[in-house]
C-alpha cells in the first residue's frame, strides 16, 4: 500500500445522489465526486478508494479493512448510519486510523433525529454542509494528518 491511501466509504442512499432530494444533496452523481477526488488525490500525493453500501455490516467491515490494510485516514459519510449506529461507533473506536466524518448537507440545521451523531463521537474530526466540496476539503485533512 501506498503511504498515503485514504478509504471513502459512502452509506446508504448516497448511491442516488444526483437523483435524490438535489436541493440537499447536489446534482453530482457519487461516481462524479469520485472522479475529483481522484483528481484532487493525486495533486496531494494520496490515493483514494471509494466504496458505498446501503448495509451497516459493510461499512463496519470496510472500517476494520482500513485499518488492516494501513490506510491512512478513512473518509466516512455514513448517511442516516450517522445518526442510529452504535455498531459505526465502536467500530471507528475499534481501529487507529484516523475517521473523518463527511456530509453534503449540514446535520445541524435539519430535523432534530439529525443533530445526533454517534459517527462524530469517534471521529477526529466532521466536515458538512459544503455538498461535494465537503469531500474535498475532507480529503485535504486527512492528507495533512
Ligand atoms: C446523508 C444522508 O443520507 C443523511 O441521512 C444524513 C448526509 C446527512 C449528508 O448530508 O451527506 O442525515
Amino acid at each position: 500500500m501506498t503511504s498515503k491511501h485514504i478509504y471513502v466509504l459512502n452509506g446508504p442512499n448516497l448511491n442516488r445522489l444526483g437523483k435524490r432530494e438535489p436541493g440537499i444533496y447536489g446534482s453530482q452523481t457519487l461516481e462524479d465526486i469520485g472522479a475529483l477526488l481522484t483528481k484532487r488525490a493525486q495533486a496531494l500525493g494520496c490515493t483514494v478508494e471509494m466504496r458505498q453500501s446501503n448495509h451497516e455490516g459493510h461499512l463496519v467491515d470496510w472500517l476494520h479493512e482500513a485499518e488492516d490494510k494501513g490506510a491512512h485516514a478513512v473518509l466516512l459519510n455514513a448517511g442516516a448510519f450517522t445518526h442510529t449506529s452504535i455498531a459505526l461507533l465502536d467500530a471507528i473506536r475499534a481501529i487507529t486510523a484516523p475517521v473523518i466524518e463527511v456530509h453534503l448537507s449540514n446535520p445541524h440545521t435539519r430535523e432534530h433525529f439529525r443533530h445526533q451523531s454517534w459517527v462524530g463521537q469517534a471521529a477526529k474530526g466532521t466536515i458538512a454542509g459544503f455538498g461535494a466540496n465537503s469531500y474535498l476539503l475532507a480529503l485535504e485533512a486527512a492528507a495533512t494528518l
